[in-house]
């Protein structure tokens, strides 16, 4: 009987195939350019990394060049040669190429320049090839390095993953923004946050953290606001105050700088991307930033229960001029406008102890410490005149006991927009989806 072991055959590394000037190798690919000058031909190969030259010469080659089309799958044999001019200082002299797949048509946008040149529309209408561009590419490589950093953080500092629940039976955040669904006869939403289940698993594991889609049924179209997007959670038990969240933030943000740093300096050049300085980040109080925000930009404050768009980026614009810093944590966010969940400040009732981290001048994070008694809990969601009977099973963490605990909330593509200094979150997500997009 036919039977499979666990082998894993993966493509040559670009050091692999380096290592091997003077030989020669057959490698897989995608034809991403082909560049006609006169007696040869330059045919660039995509790779899920990287992008290589090589060269096509009538003479070494046994095919004819009119086989090969852009975006043709390949396999090709070639003689790794050195040359100085090409970038990586070799190039492969094409020998043989099976064509394993050719497209039906051309691609309907020019998508092997260095940037896609339509609009963002466009660019997202035809996503599953305008992503193959090397730039945009690259931005979801980037994504990856921030996400890997972060979970290689909180393995390390104990920190366990866990994978919660997107089908709920009742919203976390409060708001209007939930979308609701029939669930076999029953109201049921799509998970705005894990926040009830990250508390939950901190009474069993203590520190858990999740990376993972929440939903939000944000109904105006914004640069900063997707309807799904990737949020970075965690939530920690025996804390004795909300710094020690604000602290776990610095490091882990720190850690996966440096952690891209280190793995993507490819991406790093190519999008010119500038590592912000997240040694340490300055603190606030939501009450003094708005009064900062009204001094030093003669502005008249209408709201002094939450901040809007512009005045965040006013407010990270007066902390760079006056600390050198991209990001500041804001704290004590009005209970007005804080969840039902979020602890109040026993000095300032009206205060919550909870933080948001901006980073230039966008919102990235939301976090704070957490009610853990139940007879507190129980009260702020009747003050809040939220029926109990909604949250019994939330309720019961309480009931049975939990930890002094908080955690934070990160919106990725935020996170990622933000580092790459693009004008729009969607940028920063491979599929979004908008109040328009439900497609690719
Ligand atoms: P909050 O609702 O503030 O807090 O969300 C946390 C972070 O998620 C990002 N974010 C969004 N990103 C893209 N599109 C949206 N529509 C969107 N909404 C929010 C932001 C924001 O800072 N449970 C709490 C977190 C916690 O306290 O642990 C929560 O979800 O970057």
């Amino acid at each position: 009987m036919k039977t499979i072991i666990g082998i894993t055959k993966k493509s040559y590394t670009i050091e692999e195939i380096a290592s091997q000037i003077g030989g020669e190798i057959w490698i897989c690919g995608s034809i991403y350019r082909i560049r006609r000058m006169s007696g040869f031909a330059f045919v660039i190969i995509r790779r899920s990394r990287d992008f290589i030259q090589c060269v096509y010469q009538s003479d070494t080659a046994d095919f004819s060049l009119d086989e090969l089309a852009e975006e043709s799958c390949v396999r090709l044999k070639a003689f790794l040669r050195r040359e100085a001019r090409s970038k990586r200082g070799w190039e492969l002299l094409l020998l043989k190429a099976e064509v394993l797949s050719r497209p039906k048509e051309p691609s309907p946008v020019v998508i092997n320049h260095k940037e896609v040149n339509v609009s963002m529309e466009k660019l997202l209408d035809y996503r599953p090839v305008t992503l193959r561009n090397e730039r945009e590419r690259a931005v979801f490589r980037i994504e990856e390095g921030i996400s890997n950093g972060f979970r290689r953080f909180f393995i390390k500092q104990g920190f366990k993953e866990i994978h919660t629940p997107k089908i709920v039976s009742a919203g976390a955040e409060g708001g209007a923004n939930l979308f609701s669904f029939d669930y076999f006869g029953k109201k049921a939403y799509l998970a705005q946050s894990p926040q009830f289940y990250k508390q939950m698993m901190v009474g069993v594991f203590e520190r858990v953290f999740e990376i993972g889609p929440v939903f939000r049924a944000e109904k105006h179209d914004t640069s900063r606001h997707l309807n799904e997007y990737t949020s970075v959670d965690l939530e920690m038990g025996y804390i004795e105050n909300f710094d020690e969240i604000m602290q776990v933030e610095t490091a882990m943000i720190l850690s996966a700088l440096e952690f891209l740093q280190n793995q993507y300096q490819e991406e790093i050049e190519l999008l010119q991307i500038q590592i912000p300085d997240v040694k340490e980040i300055p603190v606030i109080r939501f009450r003094e930033a708005k009064e900062q925000i009204a001094q030093n930009f003669c502005r008249i404050i209408t709201d002094w229960n939450d901040f809007d768009p512009e005045e965040e980026k006013l407010l990270s614009k007066w902390i760079w001029r006056e600390t050198g810093s991209e990001f500041v944590f804001v704290t004590h966010y009005p209970s007005a406008k804080r969840p039902f969940y979020a602890m109040d400040d026993p000095k300032e009732p009206e205060e919550t102890l909870s933080f948001d981290l901006i980073f230039r001048g966008l919102e990235v994070t939301t976090g704070g410490q957490r009610i853990h008694d139940f007879e507190m809990q129980k009260e702020k969601l009747k003050k809040r005149g939220l029926q109990l009977s909604d949250f019994e099973s939330y309720l019961m963490m309480h009931r049975y006991g939990m930890p002094p605990h908080g955690g934070l909330g990160l919106g990725l593509e935020r996170f990622v927009s933000r580092l790459l200094n693009q004008d729009n979150i969607r940028y920063s997500a491979l599929f979004p989806r908008d109040t328009h997009r439900l497609t690719p």
